[in-house]
């Protein structure tokens, strides 16, 4: 019989370019890490994703004619918003933040490595039904609580959170730990679509004592 549910630490993308000096900066992005580390040891298991994408990348302003990133396009799979290059596959702007603790990671999984597809959620890529083989790991290991940290709160953190419940999870967001890009009202949409999804908001302080 198990004594606690077993939990999780999912710390999204906190990669340098979406860290100040970034392709894809976030507001204060690198400020999560202090927190994220000091997580880290109170959850049987962390895993760290990290955005992945191909020089060629169909969610790069780049690949389209006359279209600026954030600007917004029509896929195959429906609405997409269009980035600056960002997360390139082996280059420094992929690699973790220097200070973020990755030997205590469980798993590093990746994520957008497909040309045509983006990928902001840790669970589906965007044409929400390729799985990235999250699930089934954190299903094999028992994991039935997740405390979502990382970049950026109003996209890979809000979809993931977002997956997470509808697969069942029961989710928290730790609020330190997160910063958002906030485009064009997206954090207070997120922030109401994740209360509505009954997603927990709570302190670091409050997970570490
Ligand atoms: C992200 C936009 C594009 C994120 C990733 O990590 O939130 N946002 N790729
Ligand atoms: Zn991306």
């Amino acid at each position: 019989m198990p004594a606690r549910p077993t939990e999780a630490l999912l710390i999204v993308d906190v990669q340098n370019d979406f860290c100040s000096g970034g392709a894809l900066a976030v507001p204060e992005g690198e400020a999560v890490v202090p927190f994220i580390n000091r997580l880290q040891t109170h959850f049987q298991v962390v895993v760290a994703t990290q955005d992945w994408h191909p020089d060629n990348h169909r969610s790069f302003a780049s690949m389209h004619d006359d279209k600026d990133p954030f600007q917004t396009t029509e896929l195959h799979y429906g609405h997409q918003v269009l980035w600056p290059d960002h997360c390139i596959q082996g280059s420094e702007g992929a690699a973790f933040h220097p200070d973020l603790a990755i030997d205590p990671c469980d798993l590093i999984l990746r994520k957008g490595f497909r040309q045509h597809i983006d990928s902001y959620s840790a669970f589906f890529e965007n044409d929400r039904t390729t799985p990235t083989g999250l699930h089934g790991y954190l299903v094999e290991r028992g994991v039935t609580e997740l405390a979502l940290t990382g970049l950026a709160t109003d996209f890979c953190v809000c979809y993931s959170a977002l997956d997470a419940v509808s697969l069942g999870y029961r989710v928290t967001l730790v609020e330190e730990a997160c910063r958002a890009i906030d485009l064009g009202g997206s954090l207070a949409s997120a922030h109401r679509q994740m209360a509505e999804a009954g997603i927990a908001f709570a302190s670091t302080e409050s997970l570490t004592r």
